[in-house]
């Protein structure tokens, strides 16, 4: 039997802190799989699930993007092709706990705003329909077609289509994105904020300027022949766990690692393979070679410095600086004079550690760069990538076997929305494919990404939001604010699977429409459907769920999308919805005819593997951008100035968590377990600043507004003396959130910076 739903919510006073782990997976991390799947739903169920996870007939794992074996590339999936936290995100889904109308005639929405995002989304799984209306204090079922009649009439009575946002999560399939974007342009708005924009948008800034397409160039294979991969502000260990298996593959045959990161993460340090006997009985395999343990915020100055020593030293690809970039002259002219002092100040490593990691990367024939939130979650983020694709530029390192850029993407689908579609600002050529292929005509302005949607609804520019999965209020920055615009909208639409704290700040009106997850059977009228996915190597394939739903009121996500096209747009346009529910694969002949890269679509997913999508700068050296060639950027770091007394703040997330869900309490690699308000801070800082470990502090940001200085608080976190970089600190994500300051972006991808917040301690 599985267990049920936690009554409490969590008593931070039971924190116990620990020594942080030795190595990452190892036989604990599969105990801790069948565990969590046990509880969640019992032993039977589990033993169903978990053969069918990342198998080809099988599911694409809800986790994150990392990609699966290609027997193509010469790889065999194995009988467990999953990891811990996989499995733990199955467990979330196919859990057998239930929320139901007793559940919200129990629970006001004011109690439930009481919540944590733990206890809220422990429930269980979201079965019925409910809406919250004008007044009411609990959320009361509703009837399908009726929550469609409400939203459509909401819809219908804005001022205008740009009055409503529909944003996206990353766990959406290609088809129901696909759709969901067709109906919002077809409302009339490019209104389209998604995650990503929190998220990889940094990355894809960076490399449409730089190579010409905002997507990664390295295959797995790629990452696994390497003779030097760099690891820069990613914490693979807890989340992209099977990643340590490709960098243990590296290890394996002589390559090297270069892990970059404020903290000294168990993942990057040593992996424990439950796959193979080093693994189960051994030791494991150490992974970084060189650790660099790096002050938030230095990367762009450490990148600059390799840089001008890799020129210094003329360990420079001529020809394919000659070949295949622009730019090179500008560049080389800022690049050769690094300012030792600035560097050692911005990045706190030492000037030979620097040299160390210039002369490793010198002698690599092969390197892959792979980074993720650490680096794209900062105001230099872009410029920051544009460095580090600059040092694979001067090596030659793009568009040759073992060898690229590898932004490690977060959310399983997250590439595959953009791919779709899901982004306010699509180019003329994807739009004007459209058009022609439905036939309807779709707006050109640019549309609000998440940051600008939140400062619309803010002003009353915007009054309507549906979240298409995802969970807005606890995933963005400045809570508070955040909880206010979104009580303030007329209408809230929440799609989800689970319950969150956006259920629990509605608008005026507000609607949960339960939907299937990525497990279950998906049953249509011309039978049993399957969706497909794009994983982070641009890898695209079928998902098929096979679970029995939640309850038999799910709808899919593609069958909310088009009943309310259907009610919203009316029964005379010219798009054949209804065409769509039945059988996915009509809408997959479109996809084929508006998405590049994807002719001949529904052929091609169904091989085994399914197919990759096209990326010039990897298959032939093709740079797509306004120079035709690859472009060498010059970039300037801005320090980041901290006030005495203060620190330099990083959000991040536990080992036991993904995103907002938060899976369970236990930060194992850390070595903290059983609370979350804690505040990691290096001991000798500790000591400067006057606290113990241990101290109770209120944690209060400070940021330069524009009609003054500006505080946020949030209250009631533990000070954890742990080995940080000095100077820094680190709280996990979302319970930090209100600390960002809405305007606190990263400059030309406007992700909010939520890698670097100036806060101090208070005690009470
Ligand atoms: N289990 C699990 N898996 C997940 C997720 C999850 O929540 N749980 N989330 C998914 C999503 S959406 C995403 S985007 C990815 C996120 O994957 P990550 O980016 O690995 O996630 P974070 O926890 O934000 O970790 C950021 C890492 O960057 C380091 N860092 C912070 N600031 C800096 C800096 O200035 N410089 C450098 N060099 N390093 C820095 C931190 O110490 C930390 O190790 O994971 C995906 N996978
Ligand atoms: N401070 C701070 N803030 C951050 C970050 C950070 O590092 N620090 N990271 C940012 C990043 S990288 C990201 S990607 C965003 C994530 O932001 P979001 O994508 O908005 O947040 P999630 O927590 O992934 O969303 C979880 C919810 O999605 C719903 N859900 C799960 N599966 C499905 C499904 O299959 N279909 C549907 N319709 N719904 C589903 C469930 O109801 C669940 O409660 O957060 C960002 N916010
Ligand atoms: S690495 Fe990511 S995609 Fe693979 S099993 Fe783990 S969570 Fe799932
Ligand atoms: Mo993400």
């Amino acid at each position: 039997m599985s267990r049920g739903a936690p009554e409490q919510d969590i008593d931070e006073n039971a924190l116990r802190v620990g020594e942080p782990g030795h190595a990452a997976a190892g036989v604990k991390g599969v105990l801790v799989s069948l565990q969590r799947g046990w509880e969640q739903m019992g032993v039977t169920r589990t033993a169903r699930t978990l053969p069918l996870l990342n198998q080809r007939d099988g599911f694409d794992c809800p986790g994150c993007a990392w990609p699966d074996p290609r027997e193509a590339e010469g790889d065999k999936r194995k009988i467990a092709e999953f990891c811990e936290n996989g499995a733990k995100a199955v467990a979330e889904e196919a859990t057998t706990r239930r929320v139901g109308p007793e559940f919200f005639a129990r629970h006001s929405v004011a109690e439930l705003a009481e919540r944590t995002d733990y206890w809220l989304g422990q429930q269980g799984r979201l079965t019925h329909p409910v809406i919250l209306r004008d007044g009411d204090t609990h959320y009361r079922p509703i009837e399908w077609s009726e929550a469609f009649e409400v939203i459509a009439e909401r819809l219908r009575a804005l001022g205008s289509p740009d009055e409503a946002a529909f944003y996206t999560s990353g766990r959406t399939s290609n088809e129901a994105a696909f759709l969901y974007q067709l109906l919002v342009r077809s409302f009339g708005t490019n209104n389209l904020p998604d995650c990503s924009n929190m998220c990889h948008e940094s990355s894809g800034s960076a490399l449409t300027e730089t190579i010409g397409i905002g997507k990664g160039s390295v295959s797995l294979s790629d990452v696994e022949h390497a003779d030097l991969v760099l690891v820069v502000g990613q914490n693979p260990g807890t989340n992209h766990p099977r990643m340590l298996a490709s960098l243990e593959k590296v290890k394996r045959r002589g390559g090297r690692i270069i892990a970059v990161n404020p903290l000294p993460e168990t993942g990057l340090m040593r992996f424990k393979n439950p796959q193979n006997a080093r693994g189960v009985v051994g030791d494991g395999t150490q992974l970084a070679d060189e650790f660099a343990q790096i002050r938030i915020g230095g990367d762009l100055a450490l990148f600059k410095a390799i840089n001008a020593l890799v020129l210094k030293a003329g360990a420079v690809d001529q020809d394919f600086v000659d070949g295949w970039t622009h730019g090179f002259a500008e560049f080389a002219a800022q690049a050769a004079d690094v300012d030792w002092e600035a560097t050692a100040e911005a990045t706190g490593l030492p000037r030979e550690q620097i040299e160390r990691i210039a002369e490793m990367v010198m002698s690599s024939q092969r390197t892959v760069a792979c980074w993720a939130m650490g680096l794209t979650q900062h105001k230099q983020g872009v410029a920051t990538i544009r460095e580090v694709v600059n040092l694979l530029l001067l090596r030659g390192m793009i568009g040759k076997p073992g060898a690229g850029v590898c932004p490690v993407r977060g959310h399983s689908n997250v590439q595959g929305d953009r791919t779709m579609g899901i982004w306010e600002k699509m180019p003329e050529k994807f739009l004007a494919a459209l058009e022609d292929e439905f036939g309807v005509p779709v707006p050109r302005e640019h549309g609000l990404d998440t940051v600008d949607t939140i400062r619309a609804m803010r002003s009353g520019r915007v009054k309507a939001f549906l979240g298409m999965g995802g969970n807005f209020v606890s995933a963005t920055p400045d809570t508070e604010a955040t909880v206010r615009a979104l009580r303030d909208c007329e209408l809230t639409v929440q799609v989800s699977t689970k319950l969150n704290r956006s259920h629990a700040t509605p608008g005026r009106t507000a609607l949960i429409l339960p939907t299937l997850g990525r497990t279950e059977r998906d049953v249509q009228a011309g039978g049993e459907q399957f969706v497909t996915v794009e994983d982070s190597m641009s890898v695209v394939h079928r998902s098929r769920g096979r679970l029995k739903p939640a309850s038999d009121r799910l709808l899919s996500e593609v069958a909310i999308v088009c009943r309310l096209a259907r009610e919203l747009l009316g029964p005379q346009h010219p798009v054949r919805w209804e065409s769509f529910e039945r059988d996915y694969d009509v809408i997959r002949d479109h996809i084929a005819n508006v998405v590049p890269g994807c002719a001949d679509y529904n052929r091609k997913v169904r091989e085994p593997d399914g197919f990759v999508l096209p990326h010039p700068p990897r298959d032939s050296r093709t740079f797509p951008t306004a120079t035709g060639k690859a472009n060498f950027t010059v970039n300037v770091p801005e320090p980041i100035e901290i006030p005495a007394g203060r620190l330099l703040l990083q959000t991040l997330r536990s080992h036991d968590q993904y995103n907002t869900t938060i899976y369970g309490l236990s930060d194992r690699y850390r070595g903290i377990e059983d609370g979350r308000r804690v505040v990691l801070v290096h001991p000798d800082d500790i000591a400067e600043l006057g606290f113990a470990a241990g101290d109770l502090v209120d944690v209060v940001s400070e940021w330069a507004g524009e009609e003054g200085p500006e505080e946020r608080r949030a209250e009631r976190f533990r000070i954890v003396a742990y080995p940080t970089a000095r100077g820094c600190a680190a709280a996990y994500y979302p319970e930090a959130n209100p600390l960002i300051p809405l305007n606190s972006v990263a400059d030309k991808s406007n992700t909010p910076v939520s890698k670097a917040i100036t806060v101090r301690l208070e005690r009470i």
